[in-house]
């Protein structure tokens, strides 16, 4: 019994020494004394060449440059997904809603990744969602689009009233105005398309091209701020109108003239200067009550609109 205390003790004390030395000299290598050998392992803090690895690894990967491109059945979804380290996977999840549900096969070259999608319905919209990971981390990304839908081949008839135009005997009453189509459920832009509403504020075109569906759609005049409509359904078979006068309650607001193309859907101190240059003119944009010259008239039609913005145009 003595002895067996005694051994205890010893080994306790070569213990004690051992860890002593080894504290006291910062020796933080492999060590001996006459008993034990301990060997402590301290973590690098420096990174190596290349970057981190495994746990250390707290970067998540990039996804960037996702791109749709749909036909009527069909679609390919693409994207880059880089990472600090490497990309260990990509997955694509796509439904028809934002649930998701159906895993898509992932194909990858390099940083680019793809899907092909195909048995797709016509003019429906689908949801998507990217995962990409590393040994740690994971990125999502979701995104949609829309696989095309048959054209719309009967009558398609927009009214809008351009606010303040005068009658003038002879003189130009119409209005070029851009039509927008954005899916009602992604709110994506499916359709545009320029044309001129008449004196009477309207325009009934066909064979436009126009897919068929579910959309909101909005109409922008050339020097008019934007109303959007909602509920616009286009199917074959029935003729449609869009009518954004609201049966004539509504004219769309003037005075968005300055810059090009559909403009800033904004009236501010831009389209009054522009308005002021073109005063004395006869030019079509800037004569917004169409009388036949700009002037104090149509000045005073943008500045009845000012800091007024338009519907959205996405
Ligand atoms: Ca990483
Ligand atoms: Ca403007
Ligand atoms: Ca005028």
């Amino acid at each position: 019994m003595i002895n067996n205390r005694y051994n205890i003790g010893v080994v306790l004390l070569l213990l004690l020494l051992g860890g002593c030395f080894l504290f006291g000299s910062f020796a933080f290598t492999a060590q001996e004394t006459g008993d034990i050998n301990v060997q402590f392992v301290v973590p690098s803090t420096s990174t190596p060449p290349g970057g981190g690895g495994g746990s250390s690894d707290n970067i998540p990967p990039v996804i960037s440059n996702i791109n749709t491109d749909v036909s009527f059945t069909t679609a390919t979804v693409s994207w880059i997904a880089t990472d600090n380290v490497s990309v260990g996977y990509c997955s694509f999840n796509y439904g028809l809603t934002d649930m998701y549900g159906t895993s898509g096969a992932t194909n990858v070259a390099g940083s680019n990744f793809y899907v092909n999608l195909s048995d797709l319905t016509t003019g429906t919209p689908y949801y998507f969602l990217i995962t990409c990971a590393d040994t740690s981390n994971q990125t999502t990304a979701t995104g949609t689009f829309v696989t095309l839908s048959p054209a719309f081949q009967n009558k398609l008839t927009i009214i809008a009233k351009p606010e303040k135009r005068v009658p003038k005997t002879g003189g130009n009453l119409s209005l070029d105005v851009t039509l927008l189509l954005y899916d009602s459920a992604t709110k994506q832009l499916m359709f545009s398309f320029t044309t001129a509403i008449n004196d009477v504020g309207s325009s009934t075109v066909q064979y436009i091209g126009a897919p068929t569906g579910n959309f909101e759609a909005v109409l922008k005049g050339q020097s008019h701020l934007a109303k959007k409509i909602i509920g616009v359904h286009l199917e074959n078979g029935t003729d449609a109108v869009l009518d954004f006068s609201e049966a004539s309650v509504f004219s769309l607001l003037a005075g968005d003239v300055q810059g090009t193309g559909l403009k800033d859907n904004y009236v501010d101190i831009l389209d009054i200067s522009a308005e002021d240059i073109k005063f004395n003119s006869h030019n079509l944009e800037f004569d917004l009550n169409r009388d036949g010259i700009v002037d104090v008239l149509d000045m005073s039609a943008v500045l009845v609109n000012y800091n007024k913005k338009g519907d959205p145009i996405l």
